[in-house]
């Protein structure tokens, strides 16, 4: 048994063989009431984007219906979906956050 995350060789992983830990997506869902400054200033708090980045993951929330606001282990991307959806009911917007397994 090898221990790592494999050989780097062009094998079929066995199933015994360890694999990295899946990452997970936190993504943010547009809504119709949610001000465009309460997404951004949530971007830029949680995600630590600047201006212009968060303003980008706004827009493409609100044009497409989702967007990834940044990709993490899986404690951490829970533990941010839930500050976001908490902060954002203290606030009394609708904005939701939720996680996806990134494959
Ligand atoms: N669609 C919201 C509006 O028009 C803005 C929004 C963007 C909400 C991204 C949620 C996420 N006020």
């Amino acid at each position: 048994q090898e221990f790592g995350f494999g050989t780097g060789l062009a094998t079929a992983p066995s199933e015994t063989e360890l694999k990295p830990p899946p990452m997970y997506r936190v993504v943010l869902m547009n809504d119709d009431y949610t001000p465009m400054d309460f997404v951004v200033e949530i971007l830029m708090v949680f995600f630590n984007m600047n201006d212009q980045q968060a303003t980008e993951v706004m827009l493409t929330v609100h044009t497409k219906g989702k967007g990834v606001c940044g990709v993490f282990s899986k404690d951490v991307a829970e533990t941010k979906a839930l500050m976001v959806n908490d902060y954002s009911r203290q606030c009394q917007h609708p904005l939701l956050c939720e996680v996806e397994v990134a494959e």
